[in-house]
């Protein structure tokens, strides 16, 4: 029939025409593939030996969308996509099957929308994830999901841009049948079937009994449960629009309305930024230079010490199926601990997500042990005692000892020398550092740290781990504060420069949390860190404070060490927020505004929200830009992860230095308006 790298027509017989699509890895459908896909259907179309069409995907995926890539290159007028398949499979006759093995995503799986029948094996997946892209679906999924599943329905898994497990597409009706293996021979089953288009039916709403009110309610309620436009919801709300389009109109122009506002959103400063992040995380593992390795397998770990911290890293383990000893002499703390991980698996089956057999058996791949010698088969020890250099140091040789020597011993201090730790045991070489983040088992973001000694095999591991965990894993040279922490110092001295120079704390915060976008304010941030920690690491650093003026060590003095103690740069109070909503405290103003005058710093009190986004962002990009130039980062791209998913920074604008880089593009092209949002509110149920 036909042969391409990318697609395969093949005739199966029983009039029936097999269409693969062959475009590793993901099956993509960009352009060229989809300039090959549309002259092949019209082929099948007009071909009277032909009444079904089944198409499938090779390398163990339908196919995973359109091809992001293509994005960044607009469209001329001979450009195919998706929309140009699924409009020549529309004016076609014949029956249309998908037959889906792996995932069906984006404009994959509105090709199988567009098809009459839809089966499935048990592993495949299916969605509609445009959203974490800052974008809709822009073939047909607006208009063709609402019509099969309900607008309701529709629009909660695209908003959430989720992935539906087989056997749940089928409960929900998105499939037809679900097989364990072999979907093309189940799909073929459906040759010379009647056609049945979805584009021919009616969207129903799924609200009850609200007659005539209920378009206007099931498109107002979604756009109340998104994040505000500039506040990350630009592509929800563009959306909703195309849903409510699904509901009021024809079919033909719900289609038409659905391709405006997809190509609005594509040229969009906020897609550009979530297109960006998702390139950049599929980079992280690709680290230049390291020779092709092999992983150490590891099948056991340990943790040493059962704080917050090490309880949080013994449950990722056990989630990932790894079995855990932790390592802990105090009673109390064991104690502390137990009650943790049972009460976080408890919650768990509560929310549905493990059942009653499998927590239990999670919860039970920890144990609890008190001396060193119980470690001898572990593969990896992850240390997690108090950030002290003696104290790791001594950790280290005591594990040296009691490890068996190809077991890699790992740190998660947040800021100490992974060499000097390295250097306390005989195998430096199977030493790195592997930073959590707070609270371990919930936060995504991983800091592999790469001392100078770690050899490829560890840290290759290390990658293999992160993967394992679910974490996003980043690699960072061994320099203070490693990528994040490093960072967020230059960040918080920035946030105390302005509040020196007159700008209240409760107002900082205000506008890098509402009005940037970020998931908390800098004053906030410190706060729940602890103003000691801070105080403690200023001093290791040769005693620079943050900013300035010495204005943390003097809260520190007055024993407001942060949220913690009921006080920092806030008051809290139990009655206000469970003792977490930050509460602006004129004291720490009036002590700021003193201390400023006596060190004769002048004041701005007419900075404007712009001006304090544009500080803070800048000295986040100009310390990022120093981390890159000294090999501490590998790449711009992986800070943006660090800060997108270790300290709140808003995804829409892309990460510190993808920020960067646009303001300074628009500041070139004349525009001074830093890319701001406007807005109060967020509430989650879109990622983007
Ligand atoms: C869309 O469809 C728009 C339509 O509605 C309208 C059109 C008109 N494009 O993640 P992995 C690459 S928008 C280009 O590590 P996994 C990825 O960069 C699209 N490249 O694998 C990586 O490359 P490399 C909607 C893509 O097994 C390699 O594939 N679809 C695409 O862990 C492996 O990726 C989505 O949003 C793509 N669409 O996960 C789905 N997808 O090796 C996005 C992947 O050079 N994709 N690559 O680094 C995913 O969620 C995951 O990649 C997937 C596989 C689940 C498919």
């Amino acid at each position: 029939m036909s042969d391409s790298n990318k697609v395969r027509a093949t005739d199966a017989g029983d009039g029936i025409r097999l269409i693969t699509l062959d475009n590793p890895p993901v099956n993509a459908l960009g352009y060229a593939l989809c300039a090959e896909l549309v002259p092949l259907v019209e082929a099948a179309a007009k071909d009277a030996t032909v009444n079904t069409v089944v198409f499938t995907g090779a390398n163990g995926m339908f196919s995973g969308g359109a091809d992001v890539n293509d994005f960044s290159t607009p469209p001329t007028a001979e450009t195919k996509t998706v929309r140009d398949v699924i409009e020549a499979m529309e004016r076609s006759n014949k029956t249309f099957v998908a037959a889906i093995d792996g995932n069906a995503l984006g404009g994959g799986f509105e090709l199988a929308l567009a098809c009459d029948y839809r089966v499935a094996t048990s592993k495949s997946r299916v969605g509609l994830p445009e959203i974490k892209l800052g974008l809709l679906p822009g073939a047909g999924g607006t208009q063709r999901l609402p019509r099969l599943i309900g607008a309701n329905d529709a629009l909660q898994m695209m908003l959430k841009g989720e992935m539906v497990k087989a056997p749940d597409a089928l409960a929900k009706k998105i499939l037809d049948e679900v097989v364990e293996s072999d979907a093309v021979a189940a799909a073929e089953k459906y040759a010379g079937k009647p056609k049945r288009r979805i584009s021919a039916m009616k969207t129903e709403l799924g609200v009850a009994n609200l007659g005539l009110f209920a378009t206007p309610f099931v498109v107002a309620q979604a756009h109340m449960m998104v994040p505000l436009e500039e506040n990350g919801g630009f592509a929800a709300h563009k959306l909703i629009d195309a849903v409510q389009a699904a509901i009021e109109l024809p079919f033909a122009r719900g289609w038409a309305r659905e391709m405006r506002l997809f190509m609005e959103l594509v040229v969009s400063p906020q897609s550009a930024a979530l297109r960006h992040v998702f390139f950049a995380e599929r980079e992280l593992s690709k680290v230049p230079g390291l020779p092709k390795t092999e992983p150490l397998e590891i099948k056991k770990a340990a943790v040493i010490g059962a704080g917050t911290m090490g309880t949080g890293i013994a449950i990722v383990f056990a989630e990932a199926g790894i079995p855990v000893t932790v390592i802990e002499t105090k009673d109390e703390a064991v104690e502390k601990s137990r009650e943790m991980i049972f009460g976080m698996f408890k919650y768990q089956v509560d929310k549905g997500r493990l059942s009653q057999e499998d927590a239990w058996k999670r919860a039970n791949s920890i144990s609890f042990e008190t001396d060193f010698s119980e470690l001898g088969d572990v593969d990896i020890v992850v240390e997690a005692v108090f950030e002290s250099m003696p104290v790791k140091k001594e950790v280290f040789a005591k594990l040296d000892a009691a490890t068996k020597p190809e077991a890699i011993l790992a740190s998660n201090t947040s800021t100490l020398d992974i060499d000097e730790i390295a250097a306390a045991t005989k195998r430096p070489g199977k030493v790195l550092g592997l930073h959590f983040f707070a609270p371990a088992n919930i936060m995504k973001l991983l800091e592999i740290v790469r001392g100078k000694e770690t050899s490829p095999q560890t840290l290759t591991t290390g990658i293999a781990l992160g993967k394992k965990l679910r974490k996003v894993a980043v690699v960072s040279g061994n320099a203070f504060g490693f990528i994040g922490n490093r960072m967020l110092f230059e960040y918080e001295a920035q946030a105390v420069q302005l509040a020196e120079e007159g700008v209240s704390p409760a107002r900082i915060d205000k506008v890098m949390k509402a009005k940037f976008g970020f998931a908390m304010g800098p004053f906030a941030v410190a706060d729940l860190s602890g103003l000691d920690v801070y105080n403690f690491i200023s001093q290791s650093q040769h005693g620079t404070p943050l900013g300035r003026i010495p204005i943390i060590a003097k809260l520190v003095e007055q024993g407001r060490l942060g949220q913690k103690s009921g006080a920092g740069f806030f008051k809290y109070d139990k009655a206000v927020g469970k003792g977490r909503e930050a509460i602006p405290d004129p004291e720490v103003e009036q002590l700021i505004a003193q201390l400023a005058k006596e060190a004769g710093i002048p004041q701005n009190p007419n900075v404007t929200d712009e001006e304090i986004i544009a500080r803070c962002t800048r000295a986040l990009a100009d310390s990022g830009a120093e981390l890159v130039r000294t090999g501490v980062a590998l790449r711009p791209g992986d800070i943006d992860i660090v800060w997108i998913y270790g300290y709140g920074f808003p995804p829409h604008h892309g990460g510190p230095m993808h920020y960067a880089k646009e303001v300074a593009l628009r500041q070139a092209q004349g525009d001074n308006t830093p890319k701001t949002s406007h807005t109060t509110e967020t509430k989650e149920l879109t990622h983007a």
